[in-house]
């Protein structure tokens, strides 16, 4: 059955599931709401719901129920790769199932349908200062894609219908994720390669047309496929999965959610920590190892300089995560197997910051999760292909996450979930609930 026809199935028989569980158990109690995560970002507040990932802190992300390695095994595989294609991945986070290779196909025959970028997008980057940070171009790319938006036009129709919306904010989604690898390309070879851009080749999966976009190696197209997948999806709380489900739940169609959220994860406490990892790295190797070997020690010695002076160490830490990131696992993993990857010098000092950040933080006490996440990592790889503008890092995370939050917003609208508007309240009032020991 081809992608939609499944997913269509799958939304009838899961919106009984969630009708009954507000209609009869609406008032059960699975949380409660102190000062502190008022105050501090909402953290641990259990009140979004996603069937797609989901994070344990310990054992560390699920995708549909799947670990990392258990996703990478089950998928078929690009032709002659051990990875498999974003195309898989992207029908097995909407359905829940593992597709089929002829369900493969059918989702890259589309995707090359839709993949066609309307010429005022390349116009409304090109209008932009060159050195602007990539983000902010990729950014401009979807909003100006919005002019597309079949659900904004479903909307304005007068023919509106919660139970069939869903179908337009697919047709969105998917134009979305297809297009967005294009886009990215353009980016890159417009800031970075003096605007010599490369056609897509019609014979090639998403990753591996990524990688002959931007003039990359046979090998890059694994990274691709295997970056777009491990960045695609984080449960929902982090900022640029909860802006794109928030900026959707008032109607805003796919293009005007996911605008919203690569601006969230511009953000360096978040997508934009990848790029930051290499800057430290490359500041660490040019201030400590001018005249020496990095070691250990010199290591130690700048990761205290950065925390005294009032500043994170990029890449480690967790809001939810308190063991090492599994998709730091496992890019680290594919760093080990791939020659000349493993012995590279950069991937020698991001080892050795693993080896003495924790204890660091540790020592240092404030972060509750001192183990690394996925950005610690994730450069590295890219400097070693030789995409060495670590500026561009969060783009390729942006073209990631774009298969999480269509997805997840896919399956909000199929299930019908409001419009998101917690409550707030005043100082004053925390401050009288504190001294009558809690809110009566
Ligand atoms: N370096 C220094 N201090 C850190 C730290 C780090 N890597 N991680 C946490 N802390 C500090 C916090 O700043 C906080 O300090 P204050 O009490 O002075 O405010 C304290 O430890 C407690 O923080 P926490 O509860 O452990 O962490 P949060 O949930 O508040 O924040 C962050 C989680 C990821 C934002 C945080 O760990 C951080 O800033 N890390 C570095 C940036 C980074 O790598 N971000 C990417 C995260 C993964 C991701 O989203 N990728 O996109």
């Amino acid at each position: 059955m081809a992608l939609k026809e499944t997913l269509k199935q799958k939304i009838e028989e899961f919106r009984p599931r969630t009708t009954k569980l507000v209609k009869e158990f609406g008032k059960v109690k699975i949380d409660e709401v102190t000062i502190d995560q008022c105050i501090g970002g909402a953290r641990d507040i259990r009140s979004l719901v996603t069937d797609i990932s989901y994070l344990d802190p310990q054992e560390g992300i699920r995708f549909r129920g799947k670990t990392i390695p258990e996703t990478f095994e089950a998928l078929p595989k690009a032709a002659g790769s051990d990875y498999p294609t974003v195309e898989s991945f992207w029908y097995f986070l909407l359905t829940g199932e593992v597709p089929t290779q002829a369900q493969v196909d059918e989702v890259s025959a589309e995707w090359k349908k839709r993949q066609v970028v309307p010429s005022y997008v390349w116009d409304a980057i090109r209008a932009l200062p060159r050195d602007i940070h990539p983000m902010v171009m990729l950014s401009v790319g979807i909003l100006a894609l919005q002019k597309d938006s079949k659900f904004y036009a479903f909307y304005g129709s007068g023919k509106f219908n919660k139970m069939t919306a869903w179908e337009y904010v697919y047709e969105d989604a998917s134009d979305l994720v297809a297009r967005i690898p294009i886009i990215a390309a353009f980016i890159y070879n417009l800031k970075y390669r003096g605007d010599y851009q490369i056609a897509p080749d019609s014979t090639l999966d998403m990753g591996a047309n990524f990688a002959h976009m931007i003039g990359q190696s046979e090998q890059y197209k694994d990274v691709a496929r295997m970056y777009f997948i491990l960045h695609s999806d984080h449960e929902s709380g982090n900022v640029s999965a909860h802006t794109t489900h928030l900026v959707h739940s008032a109607l805003s169609d796919p293009y005007y959610a996911y605008s919203a959220g690569l601006n969230g994860l511009a953000g360096p406490l978040h997508g934009l920590a990848n790029q930051e990892v290499l800057d430290w790295t490359m500041k660490f190797q040019a201030k400590y190892c001018a005249d020496k070997e990095p070691t250990k020690e010199l290591i130690k010695e700048a990761l205290w300089d950065t925390l005294n002076s009032g500043q994170v160490i990029p890449g480690y830490g967790h809001a939810v995560l308190r063991k090492t990131d599994p998709r730091y696992m496992s890019q680290r993993e594919f760093c080990l197997k791939t020659p000349g990857l493993k012995d590279d010098a950069l991937f020698k000092v991001v080892s050795m910051i693993f080896e003495v950040a924790p204890g660091v933080l540790t020592e240092q006490g404030k972060a509750k999760n001192p183990w690394p996440n996925v950005d610690a990592q994730s450069g590295v790889i890219q400097w070693y292909y030789g995409l060495r503008e670590w500026d561009f890092y969060t783009v390729l995370f942006g073209v990631g996450r774009a298969l999480g939050c269509m997805a997840n917003i896919t399956w909000d609208r199929g299930l019908g979930y409001a419009i998101e508007r917690p409550k707030s309240v005043t100082t004053a009032m925390l401050e009288k609930w504190a001294a009558e020991g809690g809110r009566k």
